[in-house]
């Protein structure tokens, strides 16, 4: 199949546009390269060394033997979007490109209206050019299992039939945000049911849960296809950050009483599921949503798995409590169906003490890469302590 992935370059986006392609797919990447223009406005860096586009794409095909197409453009550029689906004509196109990261849509107001212009304007063009150039592609979005929050009835795929006052319907799930990057996930998810009901497009929407692992087969194959692997404050998620805060001597930073339970997959489940969702596109005129994760944790246990593990490894792994810069439930019922996948045939892989072991072991060959300044939250929700810190901090920095 013809496939484009927009966000190709990110760290979801490259793992599955490397898988896809191994598999056989016509790869094409869009990305406006932002992340990485995010990265240096913050003074952040990932803890891996990862190459240029061209670098990257120039290591897969002397590897794989398989070109892959790059468009830099943004999303929001209706007409470069407009070009690159005209060029590549797909039958598929895997939308990754958004700014993903909660607290930075909650650093003050203009991240949060970057977040909203960036996310919603993307998906909206994405609709608007699939209608005109590709009504018969599928798409496939990333969203996120924080659309549904943290409700104390267990989560459906999406859908819920709900009877009310002796009348009975299916309804799209109840939306509960934790931050305005959320929010723009639940706004994409709206947009895109809408267009799938008065343009007949169809299109799956990827519940997926918090990420967690460096490699996946493809990007192990040489160090110049490493994938990012974010471990601050801002863009790195739970898992992640505490393998390298264990590799560091840092304690791990559990944010309140870490009960906050969250849905998790693999990175390369990650890629597994988009290309499952490729490989089997619905109906047209379907909107269909898969929740795309295979284990869920508290935030407490996972920082004991990795002391655990840390201890096997000779270190001695601290947890800490930190004041929970968020707003979020701390102690709470989570329970989430994710039959949609499973059926399709995913055979997830599993967290244990190996995967553990080689993220903290990553951790450790690239330790000279880590700021230990970008290891604490600085971004807080609560009104008073927003007020830039942040950029204020990356401005002092960059020097
Ligand atoms: P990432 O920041 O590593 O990658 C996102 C990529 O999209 C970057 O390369 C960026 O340059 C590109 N991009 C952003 N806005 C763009 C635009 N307007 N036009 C073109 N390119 C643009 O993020 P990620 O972790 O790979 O996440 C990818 C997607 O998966 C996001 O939509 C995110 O919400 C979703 N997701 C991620 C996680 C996770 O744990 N990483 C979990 C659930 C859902
Ligand atoms: N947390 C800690 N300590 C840390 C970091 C996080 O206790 O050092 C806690 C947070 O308070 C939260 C949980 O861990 O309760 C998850 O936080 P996270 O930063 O790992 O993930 P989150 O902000 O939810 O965002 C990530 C991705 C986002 C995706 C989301 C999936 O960045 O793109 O949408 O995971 S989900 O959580 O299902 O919404």
């Amino acid at each position: 199949m013809r496939v484009l992935i927009i966000g190709g370059d990110g760290y979801c986006g490259w793992a599955s546009a490397l898988h896809l392609s191994a598999r056989g797919h016509d790869i094409a990447i869009l990305d406006s390269l932002a992340r990485r223009r995010w990265d240096s406005e913050l003074g952040l860096s990932t803890l891996t060394p990862i190459r240029s586009m061209p670098e990257r794409l120039r290591a897969w095909e002397h590897v794989s033997g398989r070109a892959i197409r790059f468009f830099e453009a943004d999303a929001t550029d209706y007409v470069a979007l407009c070009d690159a689906i005209i060029a590549t004509q797909p039958d598929a196109i895997v939308n990754f490109g958004q700014q993903r990261s909660a607290p930075y849509s909650m650093i003050d107001r203009d991240h949060a209206a970057r977040t909203m212009i960036n996310n919603t304007l993307g998906n909206l063009n994405v609709l608007w050019a699939m209608r005109e150039h590709a009504p018969d592609a599928h798409l496939v979005k990333l969203g996120t299992m924080g659309e549904y929050g943290t409700p104390n009835i267990e989560i459906e795929e999406g859908f819920i039939t709900i009877e009310h006052k002796g009348r009975r319907d299916t309804l799209p799930f109840p939306k509960q945000i934790g931050s305005f990057y959320h929010l723009t996930k639940v706004a994409d998810s709206d947009q895109i049911y809408f267009a799938c009901r008065v343009w007949g497009l169809c299109a799956t929407d990827l519940n997926q849960g918090v990420v967690y692992g460096l490699h996946t087969e493809e990007t192990a194959l040489d160090p110049e296809l490493i994938n990012r692997f974010d471990y601050d404050g801002i863009f790195g998620s739970a898992l992640n950050r505490f393998c390298v805060q264990a590799a560091l001597d840092h304690p791990l930073t559990v944010y309140g009483r870490g009960g906050q339970t969250r849905a998790f997959l693999n990175i390369t489940d990650t890629a597994r599921c988009v290309g499952l969702a490729v490989e089997s596109p619905p109906q047209p005129g379907t909107f269909r949503v898969f929740n795309q994760f295979t284990q869920t944790f508290s935030v407490l246990s996972l920082a004991r798995l990795v002391q655990r593990v840390g201890a096997k490894l000779g270190l001695v792994v601290q947890i800490e409590h930190v004041e929970n810069p968020r707003v979020e439930r701390e102690a709470h019922f989570y329970s989430s169906l994710n039959n949609n996948l499973i059926s399709l045939g995913l055979e997830p892989v599993l967290l244990g003490d190996e995967i553990v072991a080689a993220m903290i072991s990553s951790a450790q060959t690239y330790r000279a890469r880590i700021d230990r300044d970008q290891i604490m939250p600085t971004v807080r929700w609560k009104r008073e302590a927003v007020h830039g810190t942040v950029e204020a901090n990356a401005q002092e920095r960059a020097g």
